[in-house]
């Protein structure tokens, strides 16, 4: 409510009327499944209580003029200047605003009505952190496009066309896992994505359990080159295990026992790769299992797995998640608790009792703090809807 009442102001005072819309667009928290999306497998994300809020109308201008509000920096483009990364003063885009002239590229490609827009927005949604800002951002510019052009797509295809936009003009190789999470969210729900098919279904954790995201406030550096490596490494064990299994197109379509008797012709950082994401769409089989049948001490199991892996093998891990995890993991009340989001700083994801929550989350703050000398941000998350309007 109080971004409502602040983003009118904010957007009154820049475009001298009221705006015609508002829209959000949540970020997400991975549960299980990490590292995998690229890879053909199964993702349990859901959509958070943290998002970006965009306040909107159409424009009177050739140009679409959008400002940031926690860059306190405006730009103006159109579909000719982007092409060039451009403003229409010739300046270059900042970086931010390469996200929705990003979707406003996507959608011209393919032929949907894009208008001239003002907007204002604004995220709670941390940057870096591993919980998809800019996921988050496109499919808030994307929703708004589409309610001024007046079109209507399912969710699913608004998080393709979003994520054409993250890989084909921001220039990052992500999955499909943000962008589904930011449109299809279901409140109070987790999100179960095959990322081949696309088909998903939602799945719950025991009510009386609470997500807990616990930011390290470290945050990532040289992620994109590090990301496409692990991209790239999945690839080449994909080309390699072919010799033997000529029929397999990803790593979704290697089994345990498989791999167990070809990881030897593999190189060994390219098989300890590999052996992550074969074990991690394993995993994700025991996960929907384990929820379907309310068990959330194999499921925490599996999630404390799952950060082993990624420290282990994947090597995506820090001290400081490690440190964040290994506290966390030891405290009463928590089921389980890994890394969440690509790695190298950001965010855990604990599952935790629910009436023991608030005290979990202190006590891990304190200990995290006292062994690493950082202060970090801790969060009771609640499942959130996914991007849409929010009064017209
Ligand atoms: P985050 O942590 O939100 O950047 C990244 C990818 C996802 C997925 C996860 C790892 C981007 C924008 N997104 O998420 O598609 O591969 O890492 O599971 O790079």
């Amino acid at each position: 409510m109080m971004y409502i009442d602040r983003f009118t102001q904010i957007f009154k005072r820049t475009f001298n009327r009221e705006p015609a819309y508002i829209a959000r667009a949540p970020g997400r928290v991975n549960m299980l499944g990490e590292h995998v999306d690229y890879n053909d497998g199964l993702v349990l994300p859901a959509a958070i209580d943290r998002a970006v809020y965009i306040a909107f109308a159409p424009a009177e201008t050739r140009h679409s003029s959008i400002l940031a509000v926690n860059m306190n920096q405006r730009v103006a483009f159109t579909p000719t200047t982007i092409s060039t990364r451009s403003q229409i003063d010739s300046t270059p885009l900042p970086d931010w605003a390469r996200y929705p002239a990003g979707v406003m590229w996507s959608l011209s490609e393919s032929g949907l009505k894009v208008c001239a827009m003002n907007a204002v927005f604004a995220s709670d949604v941390p940057i870096g952190a591993g919980l998809s800002s800019s996921a988050a951002v496109e499919m808030a510019f994307t929703v708004a496009w589409q309610t001024l052009g007046r079109w209507t797509l399912p969710p699913m295809r608004l998080a393709l066309l979003a994520q054409k936009a993250e890989n084909e003009y921001v220039g990052v190789k992500s999955g499909i896992m943000d962008q589904f999470a930011s449109a299809c969210g279901v409140e109070g729900k987790l999100l179960l994505l095959d990322c081949r098919s696309l088909a998903w279904k939602t799945l719950a954790l025991p009510a009386s359990v609470s997500i807990v995201i616990a930011d390290t406030s470290v945050r990532r550096k040289l992620t994109s080159g590090e990301y496409n490596q692990r991209r790239a490494a999945c690839e080449e064990a994909v080309r390699l295990l072919r010799r033997d299994l000529p029929s397999i197109r990803s790593l979704r379509d290697v089994s345990v026992e498989d791999f167990n008797r070809l990881e030897k012709n593999l190189p060994r950082e390219i098989g300890r790769r590999a052996r992550h994401a074969v074990e991690e769409i394993a995993r994700m089989r025991h996960a929907e299992w384990s929820l379907e049948a309310g068990d959330i001490r194999v499921f925490g199991g599996l999630m404390n797995e799952c950060h082993a892996s990624l420290r282990d093998l994947y090597e995506v891990s820090c001290p400081e998640l490690d440190a964040m995890a290994r506290i966390a993991q030891g405290l009463e009340g928590c089921y389980g608790a890994r890394l969440t989001g690509a790695g190298f700083g950001g965010c855990t994801v604990n599952a935790v009792e629910k009436n023991l929550a608030q005290e979990f989350s202190s006590t891990l703050a304190k200990k995290y703090k006292a062994e690493t000398g950082l202060t970090p941000q801790i969060y009771i998350s609640h499942p959130s809807n996914g991007a849409g309007l929010l009064r017209r």
